[in-house]
């Protein structure tokens, strides 16, 4: 495709596999992410493997300064940006509202609502110049809301209204916008979420085939492949063993 592609969150998961599978199309991608030394490996093994341009950017997408000062100093080609792929975020804790912590509220709030609005207002006028795209990742959490999962799925319902209103307010710009919700995939999201409990992290996804990262990236791709005067909107994808935040065809 030849275009460049803006990935936040693209030290793991999912964020990783779609820097990996633009790149294998033949684009050019921009990795972003707190971790500097995972991202300067991702570079390296994109550049050599692909034999494509890779921009890596190592910052905090709470910090709104931070954000707006790696942004504008973005120069030449680099500002050439087709898509925009806002996908860094957590889940942080798994409590009942009464019991949760207002650190882990305020760390999902800054990271998955103003995170997004951060980049996506910093990065708007090379993505208007373009006519270019924006994909949003939103969640079944955003469509369902669960026990224990309150500003977790608040911050996703953010994201899918803010998808919404990024459509209609950017209407006039022919930019695109693409929410998409996933179900439960085996990344390092669990592990995260239950702060390091890799036991715990594991049992998530037994007794189903959960997503996979790739799976995710597979379909982020396709979204970008259709023709220009065709968007996709809003799409859920969850595993076959899954039919919402609540439903799961578990062998155990
Ligand atoms: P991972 O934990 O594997 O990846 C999360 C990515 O987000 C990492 O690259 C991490 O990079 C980045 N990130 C987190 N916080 C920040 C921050 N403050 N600044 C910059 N980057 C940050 O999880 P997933 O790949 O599963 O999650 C990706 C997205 O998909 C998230 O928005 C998540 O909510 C969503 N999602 C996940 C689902 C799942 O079941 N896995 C299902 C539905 C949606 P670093 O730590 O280096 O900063
Ligand atoms: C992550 C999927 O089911 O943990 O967004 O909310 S879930």
């Amino acid at each position: 495709m030849n275009k460049t592609i803006f990935i936040t969150g693209a030290t793991s998961g999912f964020g990783k596999a779609i820097a990996e599978k633009f790149s294998s199309e033949g684009n050019h991608v921009i990795i972003t992410g707190r971790r500097e030394d995972r991202l300067k490996e991702l570079e390296s093994y994109l550049t050599n493997k692909f034999n494509i341009r890779v921009l890596s950017l190592a910052f905090d997408v709470q910090n709104r300064k931070k954000t707006f000062d790696v942004i504008q100093k973005l120069e030449g080609q680099w500002q050439q940006i087709d898509v925009l792929v806002n996908n860094a975020g957590l889940a942080a804790g798994r409590d009942l509202f009464d019991e949760a912590s207002l650190d882990d509220w305020e760390t999902m709030i800054d990271t998955n609502i103003k995170g997004v609005l951060y980049v996506t207002k910093a990065l708007l006028p090379f993505l208007i110049r373009k006519k270019g795209h924006v994909i949003n990742i939103g969640s079944t959490a955003a469509k369902e809301v669960y026990e224990k999962g309150n500003v977790y799925c608040a911050s996703k319902s953010a994201v899918d209204s803010l998808s919404q209103s990024m459509r209609i307010d950017l209407l006039r710009h022919g930019l695109k916008v693409t929410a998409i919700h996933p179900g439960a995939a085996e990344t390092e999201f669990s592990l995260v979420r239950l702060k390091g409990d890799a036991a715990a992290a594991k049992k998530v996804y037994e007794g189903f085939q959960p997503l996979s990262a790739q799976d995710v990236a597979d379909v982020v791709y396709y979204c970008t492949t259709l023709p220009a005067h065709v968007c996709i909107n809003d799409l859920v994808l969850t595993s076959t063993s899954q039919a919402n935040s609540f439903y799961f065809q578990r062998t155990s």
